[in-house]
């Protein structure tokens, strides 16, 4: 049986990839697992139905079988628990592995996700200005010391992993606001990720959806 996550019928980046659907099309398709989509609304995210499935009524969930599963980190781990490819064999490798999921989840994410949201919902607003150098702050502040870390390296632990899809995943959405072009490395880091045709395959399926749903 194939799993089924729930994914954004008209995605708001318009077939950007970035919505956390994203992350865990890119972990089904490294480890080569068939999935299928249920598309919803934002008013079907907010129903019954839906928040049976995730209680803060979002995308992605993840359903196979018995299991229903929110959070993209959750539905990652899990899909790198139960497929070979996404987590290494040595045990302490594994460990670390996981680390930088969390890493990427808990302490990358939130500055770049402030200072994103900022710029789209806050620009009007008095406070903007004064606030914008403390969030370029925060948001720097983490990418130099993840770029510190990465090094010359290809990826953040040995072979790539699941730590690197998550930590990839959450770089790919500060890509086109320009924080990232003062870190060569962590720009190479992305292309590496993006290159890899698990990443490739999951982009033009979340893209198809989008052109989907503007065609018809
Ligand atoms: N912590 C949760 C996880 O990792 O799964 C967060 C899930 C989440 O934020 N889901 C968003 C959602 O369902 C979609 S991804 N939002 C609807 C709601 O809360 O009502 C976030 C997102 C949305 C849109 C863009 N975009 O347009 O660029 C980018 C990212």
């Amino acid at each position: 049986m194939k799993p089924t996550l729930t994914v954004f019928k008209a995605s708001p980046d318009r077939g950007r990839g970035l919505a956390r659907d994203m992350r865990v099309r890119w972990a089904l398709e490294e480890v080569g697992q068939p999935y299928d989509v249920r598309l919803v609304t934002f008013e079907e995210m907010k129903q019954p139905a839906h928040l049976a499935r995730h209680p803060f009524g979002q995308i992605p969930t993840y359903e196979d079988g018995d299991l229903v599963l929110f959070e993209s980190g959750a539905i990652v781990f899990h899909i790198a628990e139960s497929h070979s490819g996404l987590l290494p064999t040595d045990a302490n490798a594994r460990a670390r592995a996981i680390g930088w999921m969390f890493a990427a989840l808990n302490t990358v994410e939130p500055p770049l996700v402030e200072r994103g949201m900022a710029g789209l919902f806050e620009r009007d607003k008095p406070w903007f200005e004064q606030r914008q150098p403390q969030l370029d702050a925060a948001a720097h502040k983490r990418l130099s010391e993840l770029s510190a870390r990465l090094g010359d390296a290809d990826w953040l632990d040995g072979a790539f992993s699941a730590g690197d899809l998550m930590m990839a995943g959450v770089l790919f959405r500060s890509k086109g606001s320009g924080i990232l072009d003062a870190y060569p490395n962590l720009a190479a880091y992305m292309a590496r990720a993006e290159a890899r045709p698990a990443f490739q395959r999951a982009f033009a399926a979340q893209l198809a959806v989008f052109e989907a749903s503007v065609s018809g």
